[in-house]
Formats: structure tokens, sequence, C-alpha cells
């Protein structure tokens, strides 16, 4: 749609709209003499304003080989305002890349066509529908790009200017500036309507090119309905990451919903879609010529992340006193040591972190992320894709917290991530509840994906790092900030889902297990101990009640008959003081679990 006679290029440019399974899916109606949509596509509005965005990026712009959209040279496209799927749909399949009758079975519960992009298609890296979220992705793709891979393919994404309300999206501004990522084009849909309003800046270009600037970009207006206007700006060469504000028309092309309210995310009526159907198949240039992009430049380097290991034993000594957060920064030192895609990055936490010392050993593949979590998370995801890196991020757990959408999406995005949460729980002490992770493993427990590793020593620490690096889905290790013993030999063996028994007494019948994994949780090893203590089973934890340990144990144990759990965990918000003062008030110190067992053998022995 909108391509005028003008437009040197218009032949050549014309193919999204040139299927009639293509108008079908970004329109949502049934095309004359074709099996009907079956279902509406639920984004007219949101794709017809980048229709000439889109056949100018995939049919002009971006180099990549369209029947291996996976492919590592390939330039990357992130489309963040990821209702819009059918007009990425639609390109693919003028790529040759999908079916035109694949089309057809959009948002059908099997077809990979899904209501927003999500990685079983092989043309998508990330997911996205939670919006905000792709440009922070697409850093981390450039970042590679640029640092890593020292590729030449270049990142386009392509975001709603509703969206850009969110703060996500100016986290990653800041990011991609100040790294001066030149390979990352971003194009706003300035589109002027979001879903039940107007975007707060409405059709003031001028005010995003002023805020793009502000945040170190190179911010050009375009008129997004310009074919020749899009393939001019796109083809400029680039200093700095550069946003094309491109000032469009949502619903452009359906004269009743152009730039209308009340229009977001509804199917056409079956009459008007019908005579828009008519206008576009008019205007169609019916050319047998197929297109097909420009293959890329074949300079990004094989990588293999499989077996990222350890060459020797953990160094600790039994008995020895050791942080398990300063353990994870050895162990990651020591990882990128022997293995030269591993990288980590931190939101301005290193000295607390202990990913310092991974910096210090190996400061070009240290991505420092300042203090936005939720960037820090979306770079993450982004660095991970295609298989390019193997990525650790730290922070203190507790501020994993804001950036749970981002973690939930890495999920949908199948992403391979590892995050370390320091300073886990009222342990900290002095700093108060506002530095305590005690929602953490809650929160890491719910993410599908997920496992969780709580390692209660230096030697499970640097097994766990090692563990997590050739575990796939998102892998979260919880460290702490006071020294502990170390309770393992160095040639303990550890697994996911394994736990160990740590001691066992004779007098009384008691046994100490450390889960290693709170998910997945060892509920074999639990439940074979607890029926030889006759079903009583005390869990502690540094974190609060709902959804920790003592949650994961209760429902491990859910179809035993005759077990008692009795949780003890973090009751209400904390405050600061000594650790050894906060575990006691808490009801989690030595002293609180030695209680609550006697209290336990003596109540059963009343039972009796
Ligand atoms: C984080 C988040 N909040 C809300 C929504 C619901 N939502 C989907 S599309 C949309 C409007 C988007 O407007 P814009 O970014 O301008 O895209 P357009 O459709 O106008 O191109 C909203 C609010 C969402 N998907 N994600
Ligand atoms: C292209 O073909 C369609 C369907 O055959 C027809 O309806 C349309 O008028 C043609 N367009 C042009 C510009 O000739
Ligand atoms: C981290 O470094 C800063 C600056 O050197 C220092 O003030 C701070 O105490 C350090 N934090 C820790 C936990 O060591
Ligand atoms: C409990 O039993 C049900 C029914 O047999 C089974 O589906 C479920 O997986 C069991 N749960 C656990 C945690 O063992």
């Amino acid at each position: 749609s909108g391509l005028n006679d003008q437009v040197p290029l218009k032949m050549d440019l014309f193919p999204i709209m040139s299927s009639q399974d293509s108008v079908c899916s970004v329109l949502c109606v049934q095309s004359p003499g074709m099996t009907p949509c079956p279902l509406p596509s639920r984004h007219p509005t949101s794709c017809c304003s980048v229709a000439e965005i889109m056949s100018v990026l995939f049919f002009n712009t971006m180099k990549y080989h369209p029947e291996d959209p996976r492919n590592i040279n390939n330039d990357r496209f992130v489309l963040s305002k990821g209702h819009a799927a059918p007009v990425l749909y639609a390109v693919w399949a003028e790529a040759g890349y999908l079916k035109d009758s694949e089309l057809l079975n959009l948002r059908k519960v099997d077809s990979i066509l899904e209501g927003h992009p999500v990685p079983k298609q092989q043309f998508v890296d990330v997911a996205t529908g939670s919006l905000g979220q792709g440009l922070g992705a697409a850093c981390g793709m450039a970042y590679t790009g640029k640092y890593f891979d020292k590729a030449s393919y270049n990142v386009y994404c392509l975001l709603g200017d509703g969206e850009m309300s969110e703060g996500s999206v100016w986290e990653a501004m800041s990011f991609a500036s100040y790294y001066q990522l030149d390979n990352l084009v971003a194009i706003l849909d300035i589109n002027r309507l979001g879903q039940s309003d107007p975007a707060p800046l409405q059709h003031h270009v001028e005010k995003y090119q002023k805020r793009c600037e502000a945040f170190g970009w190179n911010a050009i207006i375009v008129d997004g309905h310009s074919v020749e206007e899009l393939t001019k700006v796109l083809s400029q060469p680039r200093h700095q990451p550069t946003a094309i504000i491109a000032k469009t028309i949502k619903g452009k092309g359906i004269p009743a919903a152009e730039d209308k309210m009340g229009w977001h995310g509804k199917p056409l009526p079956k009459e008007m879609a019908e005579g828009v159907m008519k206008d576009i198949q008019a205007r169609i240039v019916n050319s047998t010529k197929r297109l097909y992009p420009a293959m890329p430049t074949e300079d990004s380097p094989p990588v293999s992340l499989r077996n990222v290991r350890m060459p020797n034993a953990p160094n600790y000594k039994l008995g020895e006193k050791i942080a398990t957060r300063k353990a994870y920064g050895m162990a990651l030192a020591k990882l990128g040591r022997y293995n030269e895609h591993v990288v980590a990055l931190d939101g301005d936490t290193k000295n607390s972190t202990f990913s310092e010392l991974f910096k210090n050993e190996h400061p070009e593949r240290y991505v420092e992320c300042y203090i936005a979590e939720q960037n820090m998370v979306s770079v993450a995801v982004g660095c991970a894709t295609r298989d390019r890196n193997v990525v650790f991020a730290s922070a203190f757990a507790t501020f994993f917290t804001r950036a749970y959408d981002q973690l939930r999406m890495a999920a949908i995005s199948e992403s391979n991530i590892n995050l370390c949460g320091s300073h886990c729980g009222v342990s900290i002490g002095e700093d108060g509840p506002s530095q305590m992770g005690l929602e953490d493993i809650a929160m890491f427990r719910a993410i599908p994906t997920a496992t969780v590793f709580y390692p209660s020593d230096g030697v499970s620490t640097e097994k766990a790092v090692e563990l997590a690096a050739n575990t796939k889905g998102v892998c979260f290790i919880r460290t702490s900030r006071p020294e502990n013993t170390v309770l393992y030999n160095s040639n303990e063996d550890f697994h996911v889902g394994q736990a160990k028994e740590i001691s066992t007494t004779k007098r009384i019948n008691i046994r100490v297990i450390d889960p290693f994994t709170i998910k997945p949780l060892d509920s074999n090893t639990i439940i074979e101990h607890a029926k030889a203590t006759r079903g009583r089973i005390v869990t502690v934890e540094d974190h609060y009640y709902e959804g920790g340990l003592g949650e994961a144990v209760c429902s491990a144990v859910v179809n035993e008959t005759g077990f008692n759990v009795h949780r003890m965990a973090v009751a209400h918000v904390p405050r600061s003081g000594k650790p050894t003062e906060l575990l006691k008030i808490f009801g989690i110190d030595r002293d609180a679990i030695a209680q609550a067992v006697r209290k336990m053998l003596s109540s059963s022995a009343n039972a009796k």
C-alpha cells in the first residue's frame, strides 16, 4: 500500500502485497476464490502502518539467506511491536521461506504462526509481544556482532510509538549509544495511535528526534510510507546507532480506519474488507519477477558452545571459609579461562557479586550494563541468540524482580541464559530489606524453563557455574554474602536435580540434606530420607515462606502419607542489623533449627 508511481523501485518493492494470501494475512479478510481466513488477524492497522518499512527492510536493505533465516551471517531483525506479527509472516512468505498457504493458518493451534512472534519460527530469535523489550535484545545482538563476533551483520529493530513509553526502551537507547553500536538501527513507527488512546507525543516526530539525539543516537525523520525515502536513509553509512523516525498512518490503505481511534486489534468487517482487498488488488503489480535479498558477508566465526567445562576440580579445602558470591566470581573467571565464548554482564554490582574477578581476567568479554537490570536481562538474551555466547549476568538477587517480565519472555524465547543473584536473604545484614533477595526462589521457580541452583559452599558453587553453562533454559544461581564453611571435597560430583545428604547422626536419627538445586528438586532423595525419619521434615531457608524451598518440598511430598513438613523461613519484611541478629529474629538460625527439631521429636513422641 502507499506506493506511488514516482518511486523507481516500485516494481521491486511491491511484493509484500503481491500475494493474495499475504493480503489476507495482514488484513484478516477472505480473498475471493480462496479458502476463507478461518481466524481473523487481530492487528491489521498496526501492520498497515509498516508495510513499506517491512518491504524496504526485507527486499532492499537487509542481507540474509531467505532459505536459512538463522544463518549466523544474516542481518538480524527484531519485531519489537510483536502484535504486528502478520506483516512479519507476510514478508517471510514473500521471501519464499513460508508457504503462502501456511499464512491461512495464522493463530491456529497446530500452526507455527502464533499471535505474536515466537522462536519456533526460525526467523524469530526472541519472542516479542510484551512491549518495550525488543530493543534491549537487539542491543545484545549488536554488541555481539560488533565486539564478540566482529562480523559485518547489522541489527534492525522495529518499534511502535506506543511502546516508546516503556522505560526499558530508554535503558536500551542509553546502552546502544554508550557502546557505539553503529550496527544497530531502530525504526520507530510513529503512527500516532496506541491501543486505547493516542501515544503521548502524537505525530510530533521532532520530539522523538530530540529525545533520540539526547540519548546519543543519530535520528532521521522520514515519511514512513515513502519507499524512496526509506531506501535512501537505510542505505546511508552509519557511525552511531541510528533511529529512523518514520511518520506513518495507522491503518494506511484502509480508508475508514486510517489514523482513526477504535481500530486497534480489530479485524475488519466483511464488507469493508472486501472493498479494501479490491483496492489493493487493483494496485498490485502482477509481476512474475521474484525478489531476492542481497546475500550477507560470510564473516561470522563458527562457534561451538558444547561441553563448556572446567579442566580441573575446585581448589578448596574442607573447612575453609568462603562466601558463595565470591566462589561464583572465581568460578566464572576460571570457566572463562578455558572457554573463550563465556561472557559476563553485570549491573554496576561487580564488586559485590564478584563478577569483577571475571572482568579482571577477561575485560574484553565483560559487559557493564550499568543500573538497568531490565535491559541487562534483554541484552543477555540478545547475546545468547544463535548460540553465539555462553552468557552469565549477575546482580543482587532482589533486583532481578524488576526484570521479571524480561525473564518470563526469556523462557518464551527459549533463551539459554545464566543469571547469578547475590545478597540473598536477611543474612546480608546491615544494608536492610531493600537489598535482600527474599522472593527470588519463588520468582525463578515459576519460570517454566528455569533451573534454580542454591549452592551452599565454594565447591558446589563452582559446580553450579559449570553445570549452568551446560544446561538449557534460564539458569539461576543464588549466592550469599557471608563467608561459610566449605562442606564438600573438591572431587565431589554434582548434578542438576541431585541432592546431597551431608550428615547423618546416630543417637537421634537426623539427616541433613542439601538440595543443591531447588528446581528441579530431588524428591526421591528427600522422600527416601524422610521415610527413614518417620516422615518428619524441617525446611530452613533465608527467603520468604511463599514459593521457596519449604513450598517446593511440600509439593514434592504431597502424595506421601504420614509426612509432616515444618517450614522455617522469613515471615515478614525484615530490617537492618547484624546477620546473626537477623537470623535469630527471623527464627532461621542454628538455635531455632535445633529447637524446631526437638519440638518435632517430642510432639511425635507424645502423639504415640
Ligand atoms: C507491556 C505491554 N503492555 C501492554 C500491551 C497491550 N498492547 C498491545 S499493542 C498495544 C498498543 C501498542 O501501540 P504502538 O506501540 O503504538 O503500536 P501500534 O499498534 O500503534 O503500531 C498495547 C497497549 C502489551 N502487549 N505489552
Ligand atoms: C493483478 O491481478 C489481479 C488478480 O488477477 C487483478 O485483480 C488486478 O487487477 C491486477 N492488477 C493490475 C494492476 O493489473
Ligand atoms: C565497591 O567499590 C566501591 C568503589 O571502590 C566501594 O566504595 C565499595 O565499598 C565496594 N563494594 C564492595 C562490596 O566491596
Ligand atoms: C501425585 O500423584 C498424582 C496422581 O497419581 C500424580 O499425577 C502426581 O504426579 C504425583 N505428584 C508427585 C509430586 O509425586
